[in-house]
């Protein structure tokens, strides 16, 4: 008998609680993401050389409903309603986020060229914003 306790054993151990954890949950391995439904685009760090490109949606209503960025700038926008919205052009298909569930977030890139961009939610057409390139 050797004397030491096999390393392997203590392996087995967090092993089978993690077997247990699973049954329960479906959520071991899964380093604290929840795992839902589908994986969610983890953002990267958005690097922007550009403050404030975001646009929040709350209250079925843009915040803010005027945002002026660089062209071709990223820019976040997430849904802190309760239910889900779009922020999609109003002329052409320049930019659409689809669909943003309730807390979810999407990502849209503005023209490459300057001007006012107008932009709705095609789930609630009354819902408007201006997008302006400078
Ligand atoms: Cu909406």
């Amino acid at each position: 008998m050797p004397r030491s306790f096999p390393a392997g054993a203590a392996r087995f151990i967090v092993a089978t609680a993690c077997a247990l954890v699973l049954a329960a949950s479906t959520a071991c391995s899964n380093g604290g993401g929840g795992g839902g439904d589908r994986p969610t685009e983890s953002a990267t760090s958005p690097a922007t050389d550009i403050g404030g490109t975001k646009i929040t949606i709350k209250d079925f209503k843009f915040r803010p409903a005027s945002l002026t960025v660089r062209p071709g700038a990223k820019v976040t926008v997430i849904n802190s309603d309760t239910t889900a919205h779009t922020l999609t052009a109003s002329k052409g298909s320049l930019f659409d986020t689809e669909d943003i569930a309730p807390g979810k977030s999407a990502t849209i890139t503005a023209p490459a060229r300057s001007g006012d961009f107008p932009y709705t939610c095609t789930i609630h057409p009354f819902m408007k914003g201006t997008l302006t390139v400078n």
